[in-house]
């Protein structure tokens, strides 16, 4: 037989088995490996707990429900990888992810490319859902809201004056440094240094910076790997500046790294502890009990993610008999689903956002994880300009 035959018959005998195919899966995608890999585990364990306990009904709709966790190493490059990979599976329908914004924003342009829809617990850059892509929607708030909602508090509650602003160059730690810092500016407050460092190690060159310049208040936007070892850093140097971040610092890695240098920290995050979650305590009790830890930032977030996720298929194959649905359709039928979930109602508007996101502000008293809120607002996200 010819060769262009034997391809053309193995592109329809897997036409034939995709077609027929009665699998479902659902893929997690967020840093399993590394030094993020605290927060992505939370992601990957809070959509399996989903997906595990709707796997009874698929069944009873005639469907293998399967999860399928991926591990984007917390990098834009694998993040990409994966991305290519998994879009190749024709069984895949969903995508609960991702951790970071920067790995988020390139991977979606492989989504979209499919409709593979991306349903993301944790990514706070505006620029996720600003794109306007169909496959793309979160369940979290965004940085140009979280950035103003710390300098309101920094400047009006914490009466700070003098703020040195650091970012750990991401999209995403940049962008919310960004949206801090014009808030605190219009407020009143001076921003003594804006500085943009991937250094993950060594910050005594700032903290020199930081001596000379004698701000009240430190601010990092990054993810706490690389803010505890600065935070420590900085008061085995005596400097005592308030420290303040957004929710990459919501982890007890932050504690575990950063030891009793935690105490006193600030950090706002869009994901509310899960004992502050009224819904959320079977969530918690059964997550305990699986995985025998306690669920992090963005679990139950990655839960609810899987749940709309699921509730769209589940509503898509009810009303088409039994019909596997395309990704096309799962994407449209995301987008329209209304659900009270264990963080709160979800509606999405028409570009993804969450119609209304809470935000929090945190407050280390004890080195322990996961901190006292101080307070907690609801807005809608920003309209686009
Ligand atoms: N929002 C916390 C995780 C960091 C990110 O969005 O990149």
């Amino acid at each position: 037989m010819k060769k262009s035959a034997i391809v053309a018959l193995g592109v329809l005998a897997l036409g034939v088995a995709s077609a027929q195919s009665n699998v479902i899966k659902i893929a997690s995608v967020s840093p399993l490996s590394g030094p993020q890999s605290g927060l992505g585990e939370s992601i990957k364990l809070g959509a399996q707990l989903a997906i595990e306990e709707a796997v009874p009904r698929f069944k009873a709709l005639g469907f293998d429900l399967q999860f399928a966790p991926q591990d984007d190493q917390a990098t834009p490059d694998v993040g990409v990888a994966v991305a290519r990979r998994i879009v190749n599976d024709p069984d895949l329908l969903g995508v609960v992810g991702h951790l970071n914004s920067g790995v988020a924003i390139p991977s979606s342009e492989v989504y979209k490319d499919t409709n593979l829809v991306m349903v993301s617990p944790a990514n706070t850059n505006p620029r996720v859902t600003d794109r306007g892509y169909l496959s793309v929607d979160r369940v979290c708030g965004r940085d140009d809201v979280q950035g103003p909602v710390g300098a309101d508090y920094a400047v009006k509650v914490l009466k700070k004056k003098n703020l040195f602003v650091m970012n750990d160059k991401t999209a995403y730690g940049q962008g919310l440094a960004q949206a801090f810092a014009d808030k605190a500016k219009e407020l009143g407050a001076n921003v003594v240094s804006f500085v943009g460092t991937e250094e993950a190690s060594n910050f005594q060159p700032l903290i020199l910076q930081m001596r000379a310049q004698k701000p009240d208040l430190v601010y990092y936007g990054g993810i706490y790997d690389k803010a505890g070892v600065l935070l420590k850093q900085m008061r085995q140097a005596g400097i005592s500046a308030t420290f303040m971040g957004g929710d990459g610092l919501d982890g007890s890695d932050l504690v575990k790294i950063a030891g009793n240098a935690v105490i006193g920290t600030l950090f706002t995050t869009t994901s509310g502890p899960i004992d502050t979650l009224p819904k959320a305590a079977a969530f918690a009790k059964n997550y305990k009990a699986k995985f025998g830890k306690d669920s992090e930032a963005y679990g139950a977030y990655a839960y609810d993610s899987a749940n709309v996720i699921l509730t769209a298929i589940e509503g898509l194959l009810k009303a088409n008999g039994g019909k596997k649905p395309t990704r096309e359709e799962v994407a449209k039928a995301v987008r329209q689903v209304k659900l009270d979930g264990i963080t709160g109602h979800i509606e999405f508007d028409n570009k993804g956002d969450r119609k209304l996101s809470d935000y929090y502000i945190i407050y280390m008293k004890t080195a322990s994880y996961p901190g006292v809120v101080q307070r907690v607002i609801q807005f809608a996200p920003p309209q686009s300009k």
